[in-house]
């Protein structure tokens, strides 16, 4: 990987084994966000998360991350969601609006909410830009997720 790529560290990660986990996947642009939910869960399981500990949700198109993120918060089985999308870039106005609609309403719902929502909407300009970062020469973001959503509910756990 290019030394210029920043990237998170996966040293100390917390023990998962004892975290739950909802993970809500945008079925738009599929080929990319199922590769981002199997790099999701493959990591969740390295790190000892039970795979009955986690729930999988779909929903239609990133726009609908929001309420399906809200409604799996509000059942309350989850440590933490993670959210995961990719909007590619047309030539509507309608990229700008999903992304900063999808953006605004989860940064809110991590202020507000009890529990966190881990940012996974890749946003880009070709469908090559999402290729790599899912599981192409920018690895797969979707590992990067997982790791962000166990530190946060680790983070959360060490407050209580
Ligand atoms: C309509 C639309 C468009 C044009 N592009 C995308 C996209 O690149 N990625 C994505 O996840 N969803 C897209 N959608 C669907 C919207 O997210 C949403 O499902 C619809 O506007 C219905 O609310």
């Amino acid at each position: 990987m290019s030394s210029s790529v920043f990237t998170l560290s996966d040293n100390n990660i917390p023990d998962a084994s004892e975290m739950r986990f909802g993970i809500v996947c945008a079925e738009w642009n599929n080929n990319i966000t199922f590769k981002l939910l199997e790099g999701a869960l493959s990591t969740l399981k390295e790190n000892g998360v039970q795979e009955q500990a986690i729930k999988v949700m779909h929903v239609p198109g990133s726009f609908e991350l929001i309420h399906g993120c809200a409604e799996l918060a509000r059942h309350g089985w989850v440590d933490a969601i993670i959210a995961i999308g990719c909007v590619i870039k047309g030539d509507t106005p309608h990229f700008d609006n999903i992304c900063q609609g999808v953006t605004q309403e989860l940064a809110h719902q991590n202020t507000n909410g009890k529990i966190p929502v881990i940012y996974g909407l890749i946003t880009v300009n070709t469908l090559e830009q999402a290729e790599e970062r899912a599981g192409g020469k920018l690895g797969n973001k979707g590992e990067e997720f997982a790791i962000t959503a166990i530190k946060m509910v680790d983070f959360d756990w060490q407050l209580q």
